[in-house]
């Protein structure tokens, strides 16, 4: 299959991989929201986003992990073969390693093993394009390594082995080995610091940011979704469609996993008129690494912060209920259960049923939209619908305000949806539905 957006990496020579996933019996033990097999699956597209040749994988069923290699030694023994047969240069697991299992089974495979986690931190980072998504993928990166770096010692011991008198120079190789180890923590413990400073300051920035579109009392709705599902295209076609003349660039899109990492917001005019503010972000994965959500906080604040969330769904994917299950999750994890959502099945343009087959499939989801996202259909439904939603999020108060209060009457005749209006020798009597936002402002003049 010939990618164009492979350009990229031609840099990146291709390394031969094989997958490693683990089937825990007891799901004290399981994580994610797919099935073994298919996490494996979606594994092996990762790792070719990250430029590796995957040449096989295996599926061990366990009862509980082992501690010291995740995966039983009779597993460990076939791993070996084929490495041997295959040439394998990096063995790639399923399940978080951690850094005890990680370093058994280097030494025991002798060659590099990951794990999913550090798969996709490494994703992000040749993805990171923006100064923001760069510090943060960086902390995620330092936060997961911190734990491992015994690795590095391990490597180093080795060296100063070399050097120092040979394999069994226990003392002499442990102290300088352990001094390095010292001066390397300390000094990612610095940057993680550094790191942290800089992106409170991102934060500070995007607060301030949006506190000022507050005041414009302009709502802001975030796309969210699976990676992959289409939100950048979704964006690009709803500033096509509703957008305004200045609508910028397009979003970058691409058949592959976390094309997205930073946030873009567009304006676009809904059908009666109204401005809201559309943002496109990170897309999310069963088994998102937790470094990771907590270090994408500034970029995550563009979701939780939103008024409304559009929950893109790639109907067509076989997993379809799996990855809506496993976007529902990761919002509860970053806490943006309180904002109202509308799913949004995409990509109808290849989807084998109808919008009624659709609902069939993912029936917890009885009210979504169908879209496509590629060729436009749906989309005004999917504006109106926008619409309706923010419309139901308004309140409906009844109000008295004086004539020196001119700058209110105008406020509501731009931002609410005037049901009576008279006005007296006082000032002007109104009945209105007013965003949720701007009540407070109207609380003097409530009429009782
Ligand atoms: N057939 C079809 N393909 C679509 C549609 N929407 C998006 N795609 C394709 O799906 C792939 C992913 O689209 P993106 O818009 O990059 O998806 P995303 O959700 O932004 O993905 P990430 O940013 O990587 O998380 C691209 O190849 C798109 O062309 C659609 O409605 N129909
Ligand atoms: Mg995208």
């Amino acid at each position: 299959m010939t990618n164009p957006d492979r350009y990229f990496y031609t840099d990146h020579p291709l390394e031969k991989g094989f997958l490693v996933g683990v089937d825990m019996r007891s799901t004290r033990f399981r994580a994610g929201t797919l099935s073994t097999e298919d996490s494996l699956e979606e594994l092996a597209a990762l790792a070719a986003t990250a430029d590796v040749e995957v040449l096989g994988g295996a599926i061990q069923r366990l009862n509980k992990p082992n501690p010291a290699t995740l995966i039983g030694s009779g597993k460990v023994q076939s791993l070996k073969e084929y490495k041997a047969e295959l040439d394998i240069e990096v063995f790639i697991f399923d399940d978080e390693l951690s850094p005890r299992q990680q370093r058994g089974l280097e030494k025991e495979l002798e060659v590099k093993v990951l794990d999913r986690t550090a798969l996709i931190l490494d994703i992000f980072a040749r993805h990171a394009r923006t100064k923001e998504g760069q510090l943060q993928v960086e902390l995620a990166q330092l936060e997961y390594r911190l734990p491992r770096l015994t690795r590095l010692w391990t490597h180093l011991a080795r060296q100063a082995g070399g050097r120092a008198g040979g394999a069994q120079g226990g003392v002499g190789v442990r102290g300088p080995g352990e001094t390095q180890l010292e001066v390397d923590r300390r000094e990612i413990n610095r940057r993680i610091a550094a790191l942290k400073d800089n992106l409170e300051k991102v934060r500070g920035h995007r607060a301030r940011h949006r506190a000022r579109r507050k005041q414009q009392h302009v709502p802001v709705i975030a796309v969210v979704g699976y990676t992959n599902a289409g939100k950048s295209t979704l964006l690009n076609t709803l500033v096509q469609q509703a957008g305004l003349e200045s609508g910028g660039a397009p979003i970058y899109v691409a058949d592959r996993l976390f094309a997205t990492l930073d946030p873009t917001t567009r304006r676009i005019i809904l059908p009666a008129g109204r401005e809201v503010l559309v943002s496109d972000t990170v897309g999310f994965i069963q088994k998102l690494p937790t470094q990771l959500v907590a270090a994408f906080r500034a970029t995550l604040e563009e979701v939780t912060e939103a008024d409304l969330l559009l929950h893109v769904v790639d109907i067509t994917h076989p997993n379809a209920a799996g990855q809506a299950q496993a976007v529902a999750e990761t919002l509860r994890r970053i806490e943006a259960t309180h904002i109202p959502v509308l799913t949004v099945f995409n990509k109808m343009d290849v989807f084998s049923g109808d919008a009624a087959e659709a609902q069939s499939q993912l029936a917890a989801y009885a009210d979504s939209i169908p879209v496509s996202a590629k060729t436009g259909f749906g989309l005004p439904n999917l504006l109106a619908r926008i619409e309706a939603q923010l419309q139901r999020q308004m309140v409906s108060l009844r109000l008295f305000l004086p004539y020196a209060e001119g700058q209110l009457v105008s406020l509501l005749h731009d931002e609410a949806v005037i049901e009576t209006e008279f006005h007296d020798e006082h000032g002007t009597h109104l009945t209105a539905t007013v965003p949720e936002q701007l009540a407070s402002r109207f609380e003097p003049y409530l009429e009782k």
